[in-house]
């Protein structure tokens, strides 16, 4: 139930909290050691609604995280997802594990992406979005959820910038400053990523075809890593 994940959110952030303090200098106040660091939190990109193979996508994202690492600076990126549970950030967390990723750079965390810094204690200058092709609110997940909580300001914002997107790329709007988003969470930007659909009931259905599906969500996770290292120059 959402109690319980929260309990369970709300005591993983808890420990993880202990442990950066270890790690900090002594009279630091804040509950995040590196606070000032950008860092851009991002869902799974297709493999919830979209029913993308999470084995395969999990593989993506590692490598993906391999390949900028060395581009963002001392900046973060965060795999987030909803619930300990999560099998995708169970694999991601495995297959970081075995490539030897830096753990200060990447690593992965449960919560709300809405609420990362308000209920988490991390603050992320930058959130992607698994977004629509319509770049519109609604249709549940973490679309619905960015939407919702970043108030009419988002959509507004996003229109100005773009009036679609096609699969595999992604395009980042500078949030208004009176978003709730960017006054309670801290947050600057929204990158919305459009990626490969396995699900025959949504647009730019695959049919299975994976060696376009990979191809697809390899060029999606460039397109948001390109556009997090565009914000931060
Ligand atoms: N915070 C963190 N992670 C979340 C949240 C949240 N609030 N909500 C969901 N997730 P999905 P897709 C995780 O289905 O598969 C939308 O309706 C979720 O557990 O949001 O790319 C759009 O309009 C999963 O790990 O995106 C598109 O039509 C990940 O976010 C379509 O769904 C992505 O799940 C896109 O489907």
């Amino acid at each position: 139930s959402k109690d319980t994940e929260k309990v369970s959110s709300i005591s993983d952030n808890a420990y993880l909290e202990s442990k950066e303090v270890q790690g900090q200098a002594v009279g630091s106040t804040s509950s995040d050691a590196n606070q000032d660091v950008p860092t851009l939190a991002f869902p799974s990109i297709s493999t919830s609604d979209f029913q993308f193979n999470h084995e395969k996508a999990a593989d993506i994202i590692v490598d993906k995280v391999v390949e900028f690492s060395n581009k963002i600076g001392n900046a973060r990126l965060v795999l987030v997802d909803l619930t300990h549970k999560s099998k995708i950030l169970s694999l991601v967390k495995a297959k970081a594990a075995e490539k030897n990723v830096d753990t200060q750079k990447f690593f992965t965390h449960v919560g709300d992406i809405t609420h990362l810094y308000s209920t988490g204690g991390l603050r992320c200058n930058v959130i992607a979005n698994a977004a629509n092709w319509r770049l519109k609110p609604g249709g549940g997940g973490v679309n619905a959820a960015i939407f919702n909580a970043a108030g009419s300001e988002l959509e507004y914002a996003t229109k100005e910038k773009a009036k679609s997107l096609s699969p595999g790329n992604a395009i980042f709007v500078p949030l208004p400053s009176s978003s709730p988003l960017f006054t309670r969470e801290g947050v600057t930007h929204v990158i919305h990523v459009l990626g490969p659909n396995m699900n025959p009931q949504r647009p730019n259905y695959l049919n299975n075809d994976y060696n376009k599906g990979c191809k697809i969500l390899q060029d999606a996770y460039a397109a948001l890593f390109e556009g997090f290292v565009s914000i931060l120059r």
